[in-house]
């Protein structure tokens, strides 16, 4: 098997967390997507959307989307609990959180990130306009995971779960707009102080500062 990803990302992070944290080993090989590696025609061709991570299985099967990666990892990898819930209340849970935070915190912050930076001006059109739109959502939604985080050690639910784990990559990778948590959501901050001291997260933070 072989990973592609781009570890800076915060979509390829969320999948190297979650190996981590089931202590999977899986060949990596870096896309360099800012270079535009991930818009030539040898990398779509495995990929049908162009984008990282990409998982490729042995016999060449591709499986794209970080959550099916993590979903198909862990279901192989034969864990006695799932990062995506145990209990039919847990799995609820987790998927509630874990989607909130796809789109009311993942998907403005990246849109903040690609309009604002116009990073990938090359391929798409950037609208710095809609970048300060995003960017003003993005921290509008912090205080609702403040709120939670308040009455719970971690979102979801009384473990660590891949909720966590996508809430942290997007939080973290926010850094690049120079965009911390406010001081005023102790909450949050306290969560992501105690998620960076994570195992999975410190071995992780090597892998990204290799291709920052
Ligand atoms: N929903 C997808 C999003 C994948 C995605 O947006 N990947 C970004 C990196 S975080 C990418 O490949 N960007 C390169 C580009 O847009 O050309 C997932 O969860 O994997």
């Amino acid at each position: 098997m072989k990973l592609y990803e781009y570890a800076m990302a915060p979509n390829a992070r969320r999948v190297s967390v979650f190996l981590a944290e089931i202590d999977l080993q899986v060949e990596r090989i870096n896309v360099d997507i800012r270079g535009g590696e991930n818009i030539k025609q040898q990398f779509k061709d495995k990929a049908v959307n162009g984008l990282i991570p990409l998982l490729e299985l042995n016999d060449g099967t591709c499986i794209g989307e970080s959550v099916a990666i993590c979903r198909y990892l862990e279901s192989i990898s034969g864990q006695a609990t799932s990062l995506f819930g145990d209990t039919p209340l847990e799995v609820a849970e987790i998927e509630m959180w874990h989607r909130i935070v796809e789109f009311q915190v993942m998907m403005p912050a990246l849109q903040a990130f690609r309009n604002l930076s116009g990073i990938y001006k090359d391929r798409e059109t950037v609208v710095p306009q809609w970048g300060e739109v995003s960017k003003q959502r993005y921290l509008a939604a912090l205080p609702m995971l403040d709120k939670q985080l308040s009455e719970n050690k971690y979102l979801a639910s009384n473990r660590f779960s891949m909720a966590d784990i996508t809430l942290f990559s997007i939080i973290n990778f926010m850094r690049v707009l120079k965009l911390n948590v406010p001081d005023d959501l102790p909450n949050l901050q306290r969560w992501l102080s105690e998620t960076k001291e994570r195992d999975s997260v410190k071995s992780t933070e090597l892998d990204r500062a290799a291709t920052a």
